[in-house]
């Protein structure tokens, strides 16, 4: 299978995001772990202490309630909000109504939430400092970050609509969102029965995050086990 492609700019913009600023900076203004982006980009949001919002997008989908998204429903679903985008109807997510996603729709893949782990490595890169790189044979090398839609998504695409868009012509038309969403289903299926069912679903980095326990609480944890204070991650 041809994997999706990613456009630089969003990489470049969400290493920028991550590197630029502390951790603060970006937590209390928006941003909530109880968020899911569908594999098409939809974001669903939920409160905090609700249930994981990926059970929202997945009674969506199964339209027919029996408890599985055949292929039918996945493509009818991602059609369904790639309608919702071509504002215009004209068949085709230009540049504005991508634009109108990045911003209104979806404003949490232009922000990297420092509360989500990014590979060890990548910390050991821009923090000399920090620590823990010098015995990872990884160490020095581009590991990819989590970003954008990746951090809420069951697939490492930072930016869904954008990936969809084969030929590089800043446009996705309908048959090329046909493509990547079959992709996608192809990837999520991963017992190849011809339906995606919520246990064979991945943990996103965001509910991964969310269920963590609490900074405080693994801080004062390392104090207590190794007599000092420690570094986490870098921020
Ligand atoms: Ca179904
Ligand atoms: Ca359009
Ligand atoms: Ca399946």
């Amino acid at each position: 299978m041809r994997p999706l492609r990613f456009f630089l700019p969003v990489l470049i913009l969400g290493a920028g995001v991550c590197t630029a600023a502390g951790a603060q900076d970006y937590v209390g203004v928006g941003m909530s772990l109880n968020t899911f982006f569908s594999p098409s980009g939809q974001p669903f949001r939920a409160p905090a202490g609700q249930p994981y919002p990926i059970v929202k997008w997945f009674e969506q989908a199964d339209t027919d309630k029996d408890g599985k998204i055949s292929h039918d429903e996945f493509v009818n679903d991602a059609t369904a909000f790639f309608n919702k985008l071509d504002v215009n109807h004209d068949g085709y997510i230009n540049s504005p109504e991508n634009s109108t996603y990045e911003n209104d729709v979806a404003p949490e893949i232009q922000r990297t939430d420092p509360r989500i782990r990014q590979p060890k490595n990548y910390v050991a890169q821009s923090d000399a400092d920090s620590g823990g790189g010098d015995t990872d044979p990884t160490a020095g090398r581009y590991q990819k970050q989590v970003i954008g839609a990746s951090q809420y998504g069951l697939i490492d695409e930072p930016q869904p609509i954008r990936a969809a868009d084969s030929n590089l012509d800043f446009r996705v038309k309908i048959d090329e969102w046909v493509n990547a969403s079959n992709q996608r289903f192809t990837i999520l299926d991963r017992n190849e029965d011809g339906f995606i069912t919520l246990d064979e679903l991945p943990k996103t980095p965001a509910q991964i995050a969310g269920e963590a326990p609490a900074p405080d609480a693994k801080k004062s944890k390392a104090k207590n086990e190794n007599g000092k204070k420690k570094r986490f991650g870098g921020y």
